[in-house]
């Protein structure tokens, strides 16, 4: 049930000393090896010495995705080249991406962290592992190979895309765990389906799926159609990749490994930190790695601190399943709108397939949204009457959802683009 019971359990003050004593020594080494946060702290009249307790990480300057692309590619590094061993970055879909790098002892330390994520996750060395993310410059791919190892398990490294191969490996090999994200997990049900493959003909038991927003009833959803429990996972490239956080079997919120990550929620324009419960922005320190430390890392990622222990005793903090990024809400007419609401509703509703596109437009001095969302196959050839109403029950509940006025647009089944990574679901014109 655990990898590593002695940290993950262990008792509150013992967790906090260490966290203590790590945060110094990363204090130190950023202060000491980083121009730029000497800088920053200098700037701020700050020394190392000055943190002495695991409240002054408050008195700490945030460092944000901008630092990091200021200093792009190798500026925020606190080793020579010499010690570098892996390089990865960001998916960068706006602007330059982030170039991260590893040490040895970073790699093993990430290993170490995912093989702790997976066990969290409910998989066993037991298990062969599909692991579907992406191979490359992505940290997906390589984080979850090096944890499967790490953990003694059988690791197919697929990586994404060719999914009737994924299908017919996955039947042919007996694959038990799989791993990628979850837009790509629906879309290989799907393919699956369409081949005609029964999930109690596969050997699928377990799926692993982060990178991306996703919602409650997705979850259901790919369980139902891949017949698997479904956990979600988190992690960035800045921070290490997955392996930043996990949900165990409880599935109520994400295990956040605080031996190696040290979390702060804040509100995001005051920069204070927010208590148990109030939703904000995720700030990471990082406790343990040398090539790249980063001190209170503003994510970007929305979530709150779930209050009180978790029935697995892990004593690591937990926080709620993300509804997305402080820079992909979208602003529509004055209204902050999510696509993680959108596919709540969608998915709630039925009748629709849980493939979807918003598309935000502005028609003279008005900003407009339109919400593409394929129907099921059945519904696609029944009579105009019921997709008329279908529709018209669709913008209903997004409108008093949403609190703005949209327009719903039914699509032919398998007409909106498929995801073998992250899914793309916005569409801002007003940005082209
Ligand atoms: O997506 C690392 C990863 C790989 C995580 C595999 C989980 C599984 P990046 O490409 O740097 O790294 O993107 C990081 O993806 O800041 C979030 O906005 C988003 N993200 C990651 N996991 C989740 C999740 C990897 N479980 C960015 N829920 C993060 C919601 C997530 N968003």
């Amino acid at each position: 049930m655990y990898w590593n019971e002695r940290y993950e359990c262990m008792p509150a003050a013992e967790l906090q000393e260490l966290q203590l004593e790590r945060l110094q020594a990363t204090v130190r080494r950023a202060f000491f090896d980083v121009p730029f946060y000497r800088r920053a702290f200098q700037e701020i009249g700050l020394e190392p010495g000055d943190i002495k307790s695991l409240d002054d990480l408050q008195r700490l300057p945030f460092t944000t995705k901008q630092d990091l692309r200021d200093n792009y590619p190798y500026g925020m590094f606190a080793v020579p080249m010499s010690e570098i061993v892996r390089i990865h970055s960001s998916s960068g879909t706006t602007g330059k991406p982030t170039v991260v790098g590893y040490t040895r002892h970073d790699i093993d330390v990430w290993s170490e962290l995912m093989a702790r994520a997976l066990v969290c996750g409910g998989a066993t060395r037991h298990d062969i592992i599909q692991n579907a993310y992406g191979y490359g410059l992505f940290t997906g791919g390589l984080g979850i190979h090096y944890g499967s190892e790490r953990l003694g398990a059988s690791v197919i490294p697929i990586s994404g895309g060719n999914t009737k191969r994924q299908v017919m490996i996955m039947k042919d090999y007996g694959s038990t765990v799989l791993t990628c994200t979850p837009s790509y997990a629906l879309h290989i049900a799907e393919v699956m389906a369409e081949m005609g493959i029964k999930p109690e003909e596969i050997k699928l038991r377990c799926g692993i799926f982060g990178a991306e927003p996703w919602s409650e009833s997705m979850r259901q959803e790919i369980e139902k159609r891949l017949g698997i429990s479904a956990v979600d996972i988190y992690g960035l490239s800045e921070v290490i990749g997955p392996g930043v956080g996990i949900e165990c079997q409880e599935k109520n919120g994400l295990h956040i490994f605080a031996d190696h990550f040290l979390i702060e929620i804040i509100d995001p324009v005051t920069g204070k930190q927010l208590p148990p419960g109030q939703r904000g922005e995720l700030v990471i320190t990082s406790l343990t790695k040398e090539a790249l430390p980063v001190i209170r890392y503003r994510t970007r990622d929305i979530t709150s601190l779930i209050p009180g222990p978790c029935p697995c005793g892990r004593t690591h903090p937990r926080v709620a399943r993300f509804t997305g990024r402080t820079d992909d809400m979208l602003i529509i007419r004055g209204v902050n709108v999510f696509p993680s609401q959108v596919e709540s509703v969608l998915l709630e509703m039925g009748g629709t397939e849980p493939h979807y596109l918003l598309i935000v437009d502005r028609q003279g001095s008005l900003d407009t949204l339109e919400i593409k969302v394929e129907v099921s196959e059945t519904l696609f050839s029944d009579k105009v009457r019921r997709l008329e109403d279908l529709e018209k029950r669709l913008r209903h509940e997004l409108e008093s959802t949403l609190g703005i006025s949209v327009k719903v647009t039914l699509v032919e089944p398998k007409s909106i683009q498929r995801s073998e990574g992250k899914a793309v679901r916005v569409i801002d014109k007003r940005k082209i």
